[in-house]
């Protein structure tokens, strides 16, 4: 097996309080490179009394209160020694992303160097102040509302950008003083152990980070039906969000939630015509499309449609397709079969509702990646919104295009979605821009740009994209409770019920 001399994966088993440990009932998985189907290590996969014990954990190290109690610029320290650690080892880990995901190497080095930059993003935030003064208008009275944090968390990452919604959850909640099991995808676990591989060697205490391996329906259910957990954070699919959301209702448990998005990429008559190309070919078709904010509907306006469905096809048949660990490969295979099922099924489904294929629609014909679960970047033209491959997310390299004649209709079709993650404008226009991005309800809008983000900045979504926001301050929030403390520093007999 490819990794077995990776010293990052030395162990492949569950984490829990500060040890590795084998699962209990010896369950394994295979973990597969979709790039040619090989095995390229096994992992441990829990039982519901791993999980328990993990969760167990992370409880009695919140009970604790140590971690909690340790000021928060000594818990950012473990940020910062965290963030070094990881650029030590930029490139295996890099190198363990992109054959567990298949996405380039050069895309897994960018969602690397993302992950170190959110460590440190939020290690800066251990300076900012979290108590808030209430003026409750009596002089007496010392009114503030402080965060703290809310306990003991479950972090269920997806196999898109496995190491990198990870470091989006772990992160601040370290910070916030939370205590926490993390469960990778069962698809791509292997960046989740390497990361937690660094965790401990950083130092950070016993318990306060935990982690199981294992498929939704044992382990991910078993975490998100415990009372034990006061927040669950989850990003993943709107199926299984909606199952996560209802268990947590059964003990008033906090989600926090990123379910994924359809997300128009608006193109004006007047955009700059080869830089709007590029951006919706780049926007659409990084990482086969599996990135929850995707810009999968083209909304063009109907002067420009006609040459502008042109280029992309013309460009889309020449985007390189290959294994990521090859240079020259500018898009890997899917993350598994089973996804290129599901776009193999939309794509069938898009011609059976007679939108115009124009590009793409089969697997590559090269033979050297037949064992790979590749698929061409596919665009369908003559869509329209009643179409449910204009209104289902397809997570694969699938491209609708819908056309407009007025500024309206465009918004119109741009908030015709029941997901509201993230949106992208072109124009020449940049008070038209501003209008336009102020009535698009998205969590993310991009003007002139696509699929940017900085981790100083809430990401999340409207509608059915999901609840709550990552990164930035609110990112934070999410991992604490705000206590308001009212003192009263010359309290007097009230005579309320007076004698
Ligand atoms: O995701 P799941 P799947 C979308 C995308 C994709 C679809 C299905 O459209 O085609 O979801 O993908 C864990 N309780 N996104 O089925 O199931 C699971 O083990 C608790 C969008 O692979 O949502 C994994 O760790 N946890 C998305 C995580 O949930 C459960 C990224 C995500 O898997 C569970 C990925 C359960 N009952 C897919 N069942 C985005 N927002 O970017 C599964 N899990």
């Amino acid at each position: 097996m490819i990794l077995d001399e990776e010293p990052l994966l030395r162990s492949r088993g569950l984490y829990i309080d500060g040890h590795w440990v084998r699962a209990g009932a010896g369950g394994t998985r295979e973990i597969t490179d979709p790039a040619d189907d090989t095995v390229i290590a096994v992992v441990d996969e829990a039982d519901h009394d791993d999980v328990r014990s993990a969760v167990a954990a992370a409880r009695s190290a919140f009970a604790a209160g140590r971690w909690s109690a340790t000021p928060a610029t000594e818990r950012a320290d473990y940020l910062v020694r965290i963030a070094d650690l990881l650029e030590q080892n930029r490139d295996a880990i890099a190198r363990i992303e992109t054959l567990d995901t298949g996405k380039t190497l050069r895309e897994s080095h960018i969602d690397i160097d993302d992950v170190i930059a959110v460590f440190r993003y939020y290690a800066t935030l251990a300076e900012a102040s979290t108590e808030r003064r209430v003026d409750t208008g009596n002089p007496a009275v010392l009114s503030r509302v402080v965060a703290e944090p809310i306990g003991v968390c479950a972090l269920i990452a997806p196999w898109n950008y496995p190491l990198l919604q990870m470091s989006w959850k772990i992160a601040p909640a370290l910070l916030a003083g939370c205590t926490m099991v993390a469960k990778p995808s069962e698809v791509t676990p292997l960046s989740t152990v390497a990361l937690v591989a660094l965790i401990d060697r950083a130092g950070v205490p016993a318990g306060v980070v935990n982690l199981v391996q294992g498929g939704g329906e044992v382990v991910g259910s078993a975490l998100t039906t415990t009372p034990e957990v006061d927040l669950i954070s989850f990003t993943g699919g709107a199926a299984t969000g909606t199952k996560i959301a209802r268990n947590a209702a059964e003990h008033i448990t906090k989600v926090a939630l990123e379910l994924g998005g359809k997300n128009p990429h608006i193109v004006f008559a007047d955009a700059e015509f080869d830089t709007a190309v590029d951006a919706v070919l780049t926007g659409v078709f990084l990482h086969s499309g599996q990135v929850c904010s995707a810009g999968t509907r083209l909304i063009v306006h109907e002067s420009v449609a006609d040459d502008f469905v042109a280029e992309l096809a013309r460009r889309a048949a020449r985007i390189r397709v290959g294994p990521g660990i090859d240079p020259s490969s500018r898009t890997g295979p899917l993350v598994s079969r089973q996804q290129r099922a599901k776009v193999e099924a939309y794509v069938a489904l898009g011609i059976s509702e007679g939108a115009t294929l124009v590009a793409g629609g089969k697997r590559p014909a090269d033979p050297a990646l037949a064992h790979g679960s590749y698929y061409l970047p596919t665009i369908f033209d003559n869509c329209h919104r009643d179409m449910r491959i204009v209104q289902e997310e397809t997570f694969g390299p699938i491209l609708t295009v819908e056309r407009f004649a007025t500024e309206d209709a465009a918004i119109a079709l741009g908030n015709d979605t029941a997901y509201g993650l993230a949106a992208g404008i072109r124009t020449a226009d940049p008070v038209r821009g501003e209008r336009v991005a102020r009535a698009l309800r998205h969590g993310t809008v991009w003007l002139n740009d696509f699929g940017y983000y900085t981790p100083a900045a809430e990401w999340g979504g409207f509608g059915r994209s999901g609840i709550g926001r990552e990164l930035g301050p609110g990112g934070l929030a999410e991992y604490q409770e705000h206590k308001h403390i009212w003192h009263n520093t010359a309290p007097t007999v009230e005579g309320w019920f007076a004698d």
